[in-house]
């Protein structure tokens, strides 16, 4: 097992990326119950996402969504964020919400609607150049409902035009990374389904375009940590987006419903050495609070991500390799699961305390009074929410 002290290190640089549309009101096609205190500009959700780091010292970046978050001033908005302490992190398009993109946005067969989507992509690294962000994120809910409707081909051949096109767009520093969704919105084929397809075009695109692993965009049992753990192997793992759920994309808190898994993944970043923000994979929370507060639940996330983290970070490393070369099977599973089984959250209440951080976010945070003070101040206006 690693020095405790490098451990604590590997824990204190740890960097996860807070998204800005989770801090606004959110639900299902059921219902979005609003709550008082919601953002009603991104520079409140940047506020708010200020206090997520703040408290837990390790989410020093918020993700923009695109027009959700759109301003005038995209510098200065960048510049209000680094005057709360944190940065701008990836710019998500959203070529889902217009209803041009009915049957489609860049794989849509209207030529002209192809060209909308395609602008709006580019306008997105027109964006990223202002705030300086590194990663444009793409999700395409493109896709068909019933067989035959469209050509699967052809759909892939306009998705590769349009990637390319962005791709030929972007800056020396600047990455593409291709977000694949199983099934939803479209309910017989996604043009980006799966981590084969996001990959074999980030492939054919070049070294600045990777693989986005959303935990909640998979068939229900999937193995995730065996994709992590290739996409790794080839390089091609540009981050996560991190979320829980039970039965689809549910979009609930990392780690609530399935900790062994998110434990997993991270022993498959740590195995890979790429948990180290130079590594270049993004550790983003993409989620939606529905029916809890949203700053608590975007603090308990990144603890959730911490925890599982440090579980991977304790593995015996040494042990397990030597069980695994002389295939003992029990020995190797029990290295694994006495890491997994280990309470590190007094590991953790070091490390916040040797950053001069309160040991319990959570009960820093509540402690604060910001949340009565957004019911107080946030009066008026038009509370943010997914614009759906
Ligand atoms: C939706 C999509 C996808 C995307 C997110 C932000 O399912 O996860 O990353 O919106 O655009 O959740
Ligand atoms: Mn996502």
């Amino acid at each position: 097992m690693p020095e405790l002290d490098t451990i604590r290190a590997a824990l204190r640089a740890q960097r996860i990326e807070l998204p800005s549309w989770a801090f606004g009101n959110s639900g299902t096609r059921f219902k979005v119950f609003a709550q008082a205190g919601v953002p009603r500009t991104p520079q409140e959700k940047i506020a708010d996402a200020a206090q997520v780091h703040a408290f837990t010292g390790q989410a020093p970046s918020v993700a923009l969504h695109i027009p959700w978050d759109r301003v005038d001033d995209y510098a200065g908005l960048a510049r209000h964020a680094a005057d709360l302490g944190v940065a701008i992190g990836a710019i998500n398009s959203n070529v889902f919400q217009d209803n041009d993109y009915m049957l489609g946005s860049v794989t849509n067969p209207d030529p002209g609607i192809r060209r909308k989507a395609l602008d709006h992509l580019l306008e997105c690294v027109d964006i990223m150049d202002q705030t300086g962000s590194r990663d444009l994120k793409l999700w395409f809910s493109d896709g068909t409902n019933y067989p035959g409707q469209d050509d699967i081909t052809a759909r892939q051949d306009r998705l590769a035009e349009a990637l390319r096109a962005v791709y030929d767009r972007l800056g020396d520093q600047q990455r593409m990374l291709l977000e694949y969704k199983l099934f939803e919105p479209a309910f017989y084929t996604m043009d980006v389904p799966d981590w084969g397809t996001a990959y074999a075009h980030c492939v054919d695109l070049g070294p600045k375009a990777a693989v986005v692993v959303d935990t909640g965009h998979h068939a229900p049992g999937t193995n995730i940590e065996f994709i992590v753990a290739f996409l790794l192997r080839k390089g091609k793992l540009g981050g996560f987006d991190f979320n829980s759920r039970f039965y689809a994309d549910d979009d609930l808190m990392v780690g609530a419903a399935d900790p062994f898994q998110l434990f997993r993944i991270m022993a498959e970043v740590v195995r890979a050495d790429a948990l180290a923000p130079e590594a270049g994979v993004a550790f983003m929370l993409d989620q939606c609070h529905n029916i809890e507060p949203k700053i608590p639940g975007q603090i308990r996330s990144v603890m959730n991500v911490q925890e599982a983290t440090a579980k991977a970070l304790v593995i015996d490393r040494e042990a397990l390799a030597a069980a695994q070369r002389a295939g003992d099977v029990l020995g190797a599973n029990g290295i694994l699961m006495d890491a997994y089984n280990t309470d590190v959250r007094p590991l953790l209440a070091g490390v916040r305390e040797d950053a001069g951080l309160h040991p319990n976010p959570l009960a820093a945070y509540a402690a604060s009074g910001y949340a009565e003070r957004i019911v107080a101040e946030r009066v008026g206006g038009t509370a943010a929410g997914w614009g759906a």
